[in-house]
């Protein structure tokens, strides 16, 4: 018989193939370095620029498709612009970047979106979609309390409304990349007795529109709000009571860019 003859196809070995290398994967995500909740712009970016420094990065989506809100550009029109600073960050991912006009710069926003997938894919980020993330895990510890680690669930378990536990995954620091929602930071503060690192203590809430404060606050608010939790992107200026931008990615992008480089130094020490 030649071996190299291909076997007739058992669909039995497809199904421990998926179902090892799956748990493989998850097993592997049981004490993260980092968790990255939500798949947009900002949390593909740090998962790209985390995974790329060698730390154990898992990105927990709730959607099927990784890319959040910058598939469609602006109502469907799909490019998006960013400005002269942050375009470095699309080059380096190899996106094309056109110049519009003085220090305005256009990009596919498709491209965009499959590229930095791609990136933080490639670069080893473990990558969870359709799941989601519903709370955190909560210690006690000298300094008061931290977050340690997050909460997850099957986003088709949350559709349909089942009433089935969760599962919990340890990390030594969480992103919360989810967007205007700011959903697992609004989890945190509604469930436990804690003052996030803001003015009030509480979330502050976005304001309208003003893309030029919003693109430089996103950058600035991007830190980490409660021990063990930072915020990125759109959440960051969600939770610092700044405005929204609209389809200019640059302080997404640079965000992501940041809480990687603080999240690196944080957990090299
Ligand atoms: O909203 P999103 O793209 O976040 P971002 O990185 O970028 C914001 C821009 O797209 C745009 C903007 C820029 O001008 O204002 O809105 O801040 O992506 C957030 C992702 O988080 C997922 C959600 O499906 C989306 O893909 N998400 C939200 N809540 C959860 C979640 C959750 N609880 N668990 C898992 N994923």
């Amino acid at each position: 018989m030649n071996p190299n003859q291909p076997k007739p196809l058992d669909e039995r070995v497809i199904t421990e193939a998926i179902a090892d290398r799956y748990f493989a994967k998850f097993k592997s995500c049981l004490d993260l370095d980092v968790a990255i909740v939500g798949g947009g712009p900002s949390g593909l970016t740090a998962a790209w620029k985390l995974a790329s420094e060698g730390f154990n990065v898992g990105l927990f989506e709730r959607k099927l498709s990784l890319g959040g809100g910058m598939w469609g550009g602006g109502m469907t029109w799909n490019m998006v612009v960013v400005q002269e600073e942050s375009r470095h960050i699309l080059e380096e991912a190899g996106v094309p970047v056109e110049l519009y006009r003085d220090g305005y710069y256009t990009a596919d926003a498709v491209t965009c979106t499959t590229t930095l997938a791609s990136r933080a894919c490639v670069a080893g980020a473990k990558v969870f979609n359709c799941t989601t993330v519903e709370d955190v895990c909560i210690r006690e510890e000298a300094g008061g309390k931290r977050v340690t680690g997050l909460v997850i669930n099957s986003s088709p378990v949350e559709m349909a409304g089942l009433h089935i536990d969760p599962v919990v995954l340890g990390s030594k620091c969480l992103i919360e990349a989810t967007g205007h929602a700011t959903e697992v930071l609004k989890t945190l503060v509604r469930k436990n007795d804690v003052r996030l690192n803001t003015p009030s203590g509480g979330i502050e809430g976005e304001q309208s529109m003003w893309a030029e404060r919003a693109e430089t606050t996103t950058v600035d608010n991007t830190r980490e709000v409660f021990p063990g939790m930072w915020v990125a992107g759109m959440a960051a200026n969600a939770t610092y009571g700044s405005y929204r931008m609209g389809p200019i990615f640059g302080g997404m992008l640079l965000s992501g860019l940041k809480v990687a480089e603080e999240i690196a130094k944080q957990l090299r020490g």
